[in-house]
């Protein structure tokens, strides 16, 4: 699904799902495209097709939330983190441009020390599409989420978003602020690191965000956007929920 306001991107999503949840699925998508916190859509499109061969099915990240006070101990951290994960100066500063600029349907492909933005299309990004999780290990992520107090339709689908990701070759870690004004809790997420959680990465009441895909050097954006856009993937298990970690037991485990 993916809804717009005046040509403004207001929302977009996407799922898996069994045959006889599609009315269901379909009915949800739309509801949201008209209640978003970014504004009412005045175009909404929904697209459904069979999938075309079989998925590939993965486990979730390890999952835990960065003991994290304000925006600007957030910054802090994901600068050191992303350092220790290889990423210059250069590639921060571009990410930085980009989430604070917002306005992207997808996510930007920057490369890890020279900083360059490879998408085909920079204003569109490149979008992570035809992933999705099965019924029964969604009941467990559902019952997990709950009980820890997150929210169970957003930490959901940005883990199964960050999954098939990191699990992109070329690809060695992603950075995300949500476009949603009033949710200010990002992530880092790496195979390395697993899925880390960052409360506080934006103030209240911005609507920008954004996702920037750190990648190797010299990428095969042919094969990246193949993977991401065009390649099914299934969750079929979950990894762990390890509860609140401190930045500094963190950037020790990478420094
Ligand atoms: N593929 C690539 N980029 C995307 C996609 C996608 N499928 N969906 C969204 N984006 C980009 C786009 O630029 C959006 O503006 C930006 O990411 C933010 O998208 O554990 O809700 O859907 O509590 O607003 C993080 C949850 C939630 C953290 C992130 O992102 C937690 C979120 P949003
Ligand atoms: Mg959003």
């Amino acid at each position: 699904m993916r809804a717009s306001e005046g040509g403004r991107h207001i929302s977009g999503a996407e799922t898996i799902v069994p045959v006889e949840r599609l009315y269901t699925t379909a009915g949800e998508f739309l509801r949201r495209a008209l209640s978003h916190p970014r504004g009412q859509a005045d175009e909404v499109y929904l697209t459904v097709e069979r999938l075309k061969g079989a998925p590939l099915y993965l486990k979730t990240l390890p999952v835990c939330t960065v003991n994290i006070r304000n925006t600007h101990e957030a910054w802090h951290f994901i600068e050191q983190i992303l350092s220790n994960l290889g990423i210059s100066e250069e590639a921060f500063k571009r990410a930085k441009e980009v989430i604070r600029g917002g306005g992207m349907r997808g996510a930007a492909l920057i490369t890890l020390s020279s900083g360059r933005r490879m998408e085909r299309d920079t204003r569109r990004g490149v979008r992570a599409t035809r992933m999705g999780i099965i019924p029964e290990a969604e009941e467990r992520l559902h019952q997990l989420l709950i009980s820890a107090g997150m929210h169970p339709t957003v930490v959901k689908e940005a883990l199964i978003l960050a999954t098939k990701v990191s699990s992109c070759p070329y690809v060695v870690a992603e950075l995300c602020v949500s476009d949603d004004p009033d949710y200010t809790t990002g992530y880092i997420a790496s195979r390395r690191l697993g899925y880390l959680r960052i409360p506080f990465i934006k103030e209240g009441g911005v609507p920008e965000g954004g996702r920037v895909f750190f990648v190797e050097e010299d990428p095969d954006i042919e094969g990246i956007y193949r993977y991401l856009e065009g390649t099914p993937v299934m969750i079929e298990d979950l990894g762990d929920f390890m509860g609140e970690v401190s930045p500094g037991d963190v950037l020790r485990s990478t420094g």
